[in-house]
Formats: structure tokens, sequence, C-alpha cells
């Protein structure tokens, strides 16, 4: 064996160690707005003019802003007059807000929300079970009753689901051909962003996003317009009330949320409810089978621990919890990217 000099050992260790020093770099430069003013400008600024904008000291913008040249999210040119920054592309595109593929909310999500429940990840890892009491000094017996304390907390959360879609909706939605199926409902579609994408890429469908009556009113009030006719809402609790008949069910990020009971409830209520020739679809980061990586899977997985009651799984894993509810052909689409697609059939 080795010395561990001779390895990268040292660095990788620094790198993890940095890991969250550079996500709040980013964070705090969203939150501040420094894309989206060097958006508008459209013509590279000083610090000092930034610093003004947007009412932050001078000190502190000139560093924010180097750190952001290191990371490769602005780009610095030097001139008589001295520091000039703008926008890399990779910061127009994802970390303005009023791109289409904005990440802005999910990074505000987790820089004001999921930073605060990690930071009590050990003792979610000593109790098993999200950290809700210590975080926040509410209750962790209904997640979303504590995900959803105030108004602004269950549309921080939608908002930042839904910037989730706008890059990774198409990939999990083609996966498989869903044009055979028209009735659709979404269940827990929150914000509506992955029923936008699935009516747009099958026109003769509509799909109905079935959530809490709470959700429902806000994604009325500030995503979907009524002018979306193939889009429709359901206003219930999917462990509580009725769900209604259709061809195809899609449960994205939902099973995640919850214990292999909960899910097989939920499932076999689904079962009950889809007509025959019709199908479930899952949509959800897949573990490996030997739960090996994806790293970003696992990562999640621990947020989940966080959080929610519920983990991340292997296709097996989901395979087992659509059987043990009645589907039968169970097939497994991985995408590559973030989100994967599982289809169980009645
Ligand atoms: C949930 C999704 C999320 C419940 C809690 C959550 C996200 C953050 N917190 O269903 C978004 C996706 N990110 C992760 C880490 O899964």
């Amino acid at each position: 064996m080795g010395s561990t000099e001779d390895l990268d050992y040292p660095q990788i260790i620094m790198q993890y160690s940095n890991g969250f020093l550079i996500s709040k770099v980013m964070f705090t430069a969203c939150e501040l707005g420094v894309f989206d003013l060097l958006l508008e400008s459209e013509k590279p600024l000083s610090s000092d003019a930034i610093a003004a904008h947007l009412g932050t000291s001078t000190i502190g913008m000139k560093r924010l802003l180097d750190a952001c040249v290191g990371l490769k999210l602005l780009a610095v040119e030097v001139t008589q007059e001295g520091a000039l920054y703008r926008n890399k592309e990779i910061s127009n595109v994802y970390l303005t807000k009023s791109s289409p593929k904005s990440q802005y909310h999910i990074m505000m999500y987790y820089s004001n929300t999921v930073y605060l429940c990690w930071q009590y990840l050990a003792d979610a890892v000593r109790e098993g079970r999200n950290q809700y009491e210590r975080a926040f000094g509410i209750s962790s017996k209904d997640p979303f009753g504590a995900m959803y304390r105030s108004d602004e907390e269950m549309l921080k959360f939608m908002a930042g689901q839904n910037s989730v879609w706008s890059i990774c909706g198409r990939d999990v939605l083609v996966a498989f051909d869903l044009s055979p199926f028209t009735q659709i409902y979404d269940l827990g579609g929150g914000g509506g962003a992955l029923a936008q994408e699935c009516v747009s890429l099958y026109p003769n469908s509509t799909v109905t996003i079935y959530d809490l009556p709470k959700v429902v009113r806000v994604a009325k009030e500030r995503f979907v317009s009524p002018k979306e006719h193939q889009i429709a809402f359901h206003e219930g609790n999917f462990f509580n009330d009725s769900i209604p008949e259709a061809e195809l069910y899609i449960l994205s990020k939902i099973l995640h949320d919850w214990d292999d009971d909960k899910c097989i409830q939920l499932l076999a209520k689904v079962y009950k409810s889809c007509k025959p020739g019709g199908g479930v679809l899952l949509v959800e980061s897949l573990l490996n089978e030997d739960k090996s990586g994806p790293v970003e899977t696992q990562l999640y997985s621990m947020n989940m621990l966080v959080q929610t009651e519920g983990k991340e799984r292997t296709a097996a894993e989901y395979s087992k919890l659509l059987e043990a509810a009645g589907f039968g052909v169970i097939q497994v689409k991985r995408t590559g990217k973030l989100y994967d697609a599982v289809l169980g059939r009645k």
C-alpha cells in the first residue's frame, strides 16, 4: 500500500469540508440579488456599484464577488477604473430569478430551511427521525404540517420544487410514452410545474393536480393560470380522502417522503381507483441496487431523514412497494439525470 501522501486524500477531504462554504457563497449571492442585478445591467459593474445597488457593505460585497469568480459563477475584468464583474452564462441561466430555468427558489429553500435542519444531522442519525422540533420548535409528527407551518414556508417549498421540474421534468415524462393516458392525476402535484410540462408534451392529456386545499389555493394564486385549460385541481389529503378514478397517476417525489407502510397504503388506494389498463408513474431519484450511489441520491436520502418520514430507494424497493399494492408489469427507466421513472400497470 502506498503512503497516503502519494494520493489525493488531503485534497478530497478539504474539498468535502469546504462543500458547505461553496453552497453558502452561491446561495448568498442569489439571495442578495447579485446575479439579477448583473443580468439587468447588461454591462459589467464594479463591486462598489453592486454594493450600492444592493444595499450591502463594500467590504463584504467585494469578497463575495471574488469568491463567485473563484467558483466560476462570475467573470472579472481588471480595468483602469478597477475590477468589473459580469455573470457567466451558467449564472444567467440558472441563478437569476427571471430565467425559465432558474434554480433560485430551490436554493433559497436549501439555504433558509434545509440548511437549518442539517444543523441537527447528528441528532437525526442518533434518533432516526426528522429534526423539526430542534430546528424550529415544532412537532415532527406530521412532516408536511411542519413543512407547511406558514404560507411563506409552503410557498418557498412549492416554488423550489417547481424550479427542479424546469430542468428535470422533461426527462422523466419522456422516459415512457404516456400518450395512451389522457386522464392523469398528479398526486401531491404542488405548484404544478410537472403538470405543465406533462400537458405540453402530451397535448391530448388533462392533468389534475391533487393536493391539500391550502396548496391548491396557492398553486392557483401563484403558479397556474385559469387559462391553462388542460390543468385542473382537486383538493384533498391523499391518505384520508378519496382519490378519483383516472388512467394514470403521477407520484413525483411523494413516496420518498414516507415509510414503506404509508407508501403501500397510498399505492393500494391508487390501485383501487386506477382504471384497468391504467398505471402509476413514480418519479424519484433511484439508488443503485447495492446502495453504493449515486452520491446525490444518498445525500437526498439523508435529507429525507432530517426533513420527512421517508428515504430514497432502489428500483427493486419501489417495485416491491408497487407489487404489494397490486400493480403488475413494472418498468424502470433511469434517465441518467437526477430523477428517474418507474411505471407500474394495472
Ligand atoms: C421533499 C422534497 C424535498 C421533501 C423535502 C424536501 C426537497 C428538499 N426538501 O419531498 C427537494 C429535493 N431535494 C432533496 C434533497 O430531495
